[in-house]
């Protein structure tokens, strides 16, 4: 009887740990544990890195010092020490205490400094997108493509079916399927911060300063990321939206929002920057 219910409690166990990797998916769900499914090799990484390195590890000493403080708990209890122990000092045991989390900490970094340059060293871009956040929407432009528009959440209101709730943006971030695509992340007014789960991006986006950051997804779908540093009072409505689709459709996306999404104003940037450089010649 004993060992049924045992196994029922493992099955039970088993059922919850792993019902959020069954439910995951793009977008965060309710009651979800753990990451959002990865869409990139960097976020796969992140993943191994806490889910079989920084888990067991926190694990395996939570539980010892849980161990040690039921066994000092019980061992040294006053009613079974009459006279207290005046030991003070035990030297075997101060360089066990300090060398061992040494030797964690170095075993941590090692990993933790792959899975970080990997995200750090931008490879060669096959497309390049910036994101600029403004009080408290996103702007997006592609550079090479001359393209330019503004994201904006969808209110509740006009939600579709389908559309999740404080996610869904008007105009979405397109993006070719294993390609590395390049993220230049500003702001315009405060500090925001792009990032997107399924990728494994998170960069600040600063006044007057660009960041870089690069993902490439794996898979097609709709993947939804917030501003991720507090901004104003309508930080929480500022979503994120991406969508990765085949070469194809990103071709034919990219033929529709360059009429759609044409910037316009480039050439008279281009005057106005060369008067300016000749009243700059002329001083
Ligand atoms: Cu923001």
């Amino acid at each position: 009887m004993v060992y049924i219910n045992c196994m029922r409690l493992i099955a039970y166990i088993l059922l919850i740990t792993s019902l959020p990797a069954l439910v995951n998916a793009e977008q965060p769900r309710d009651w979800q544990l753990g990451f959002q499914k990865s869409a990139s090799q960097s976020m796969t990484d992140i993943v191994w890195f806490h889910d079989y390195m920084l888990l067991p590890i926190i694990t395996a000493i939570t539980a010892f010092v849980l161990f040690l403080v039921i066994y000092a708990c019980i061992k040294f209890r006053a009613s079974n020490n009459k006279i207290a122990s005046q030991t003070s000092h035990n030297t075997i045991i101060e360089v066990i205490w300090t060398l061992v989390p040494c030797f964690i900490l170095i075993v941590m970094a090692v990993p933790s400094f792959k899975v970080l340059y990997s995200q750090d060293k931008i490879p060669p871009a096959d497309v390049t997108v910036k994101a600029i956040g403004y009080q408290w929407y996103w702007g997006y432009e592609y550079p090479d493509e001359n393209i330019i528009f503004d994201s904006y959440m969808i209110e509740d209101k006009d939600l579709k079916a389908n559309q999740p709730r404080l996610l869904s943006v008007d105009n979405e971030v397109v993006v070719p399927v294993n390609k590395n695509i390049k993220v230049l992340i500003t702001a315009n007014d405060v500090l925001h911060a792009w990032a997107l789960p399924s990728f494994g991006v998170k960069r600040d986006a600063v006044p007057g300063r660009i960041n870089e950051t690069w993902f490439r997804a794996d898979r097609t779908g709709t993947f939804y990321g917030q501003c991720s540093e507090l901004c104003g009072i309508k930080h929480a409505f500022m979503p994120i939206t991406v969508k990765v689709v085949t070469e194809e459709e990103y071709k034919k996306w990219l033929i529709e929002a360059k009429q759609k999404f044409a910037k316009e104003i480039i050439e008279k940037d281009f005057k106005i920057a060369k008067k300016i450089a000749k009243v700059k010649d002329l001083k």
